[in-house]
């Protein structure tokens, strides 16, 4: 347990959460809760025995988007020297796989915090969308970007534009959720995948996230350079070794982590 104001995290063996925790703006984002989940994310990233880290709100929703109420005033040069998205970046950069738990509202900001989930698990009352357009703004920290990878360019106009809501099987049938549970067990469901993912050799799923992420963003033969490069590196640790040898042994294998 840490001191944030914003956010809880707790430890649950291999698998380190952390729960967005402002209620009652339905976990509306301001700069010191994004601040607060990076310093979280980067802190269960750093530590050893935290092998997957799990992001879940608390309350009625995973979060409502960015807070209005911080925004409002803000102009073009304050935006700019504030700088925000520097966190954002940082948060793309964790390399402990990330998986989401939505339940109810995500949208705008908190759909961005999701999209940068490696993957996604939701409620079947879970509700996504990218209302910024209502309030003649755009999705700024990522939105644009990561929807339209994920669903090609008609599909995310469709709604970006609109800003309408899209229900969780819409989600789940455009592949921007991995499967869809009821609502009092979404949590509970998402932290056994964690658990199990927690289990598999953590370099090899390190080497893996990357070389993934790289798909989506670089060319297929850099792609395939770049997967190859992360396949030799794997040769170089003991948990390779094991994991061969106990196969050839016709046993579990005893992972280390290095
Ligand atoms: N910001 C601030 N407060 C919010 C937000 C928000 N995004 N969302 C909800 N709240 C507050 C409400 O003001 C309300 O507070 P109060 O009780 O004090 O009046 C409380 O949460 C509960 O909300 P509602 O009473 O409105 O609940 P409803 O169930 O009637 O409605 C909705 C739920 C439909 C989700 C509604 O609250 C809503 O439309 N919220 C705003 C959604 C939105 O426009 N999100 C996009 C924001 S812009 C954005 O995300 C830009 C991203 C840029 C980069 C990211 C940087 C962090």
């Amino acid at each position: 347990m840490s001191n944030y104001q914003h956010i809880l995290t707790e430890e649950v063996g291999p698998v380190g959460v952390v729960w967005l925790n402002r209620p009652n703006v339905l976990n509306a984002l301001n700069r010191v809760m994004v601040r607060e989940i990076l310093e979280a994310l980067e802190r269960f990233d750093r530590k050893e025995r935290i092998r997957v880290i799990l992001l879940a709100g608390k309350g009625k929703a995973f979060a409502a988007g960015a807070d209005i109420d911080e925004m409002a005033e803000e102009n073009t040069i304050s935006m700019e020297l504030l700088n925000q998205f520097a966190d954002w970046d940082r948060l793309a950069q964790i390399k402990t796989p990330i998986i989401g738990s939505v339940h109810g509202y995500c949208l705008g900001g908190g759909f961005e915090l999701a999209l940068l989930c490696d993957m996604m698990y939701a409620a079947s009352d879970a509700k996504f969308g990218f209302p910024e357009v209502n309030l003649a703004v755009m999705p700024g920290a990522g939105g644009t970007q990561r929807l339209t990878k994920l669903l090609g360019k008609t599909r995310a106009l469709e709604w970006i534009w609109s800003g309408d809501m899209m229900s969780a099987e819409e989600a789940l049938s455009f592949g921007v959720v991995n499967k869809l549970y009821p609502a009092d067990t979404v949590f509970e469901e998402t932290l056994n995948f964690a658990k199990k993912l927690a289990e598999k050799p953590p370099l090899a799923v390190r080497m893996i996230k990357e070389a993934v992420h790289k798909a989506v963003d670089y060319p297929l033969q850099e792609g395939m350079y770049f997967e190859r490069k992360n396949f030799y590196l794997l040769f170089s640790s003991q948990d390779q070794k094991e994991g061969m040898k106990a196969f050839m042994e016709k046993r579990k294998p005893d992972f280390k982590g290095y």
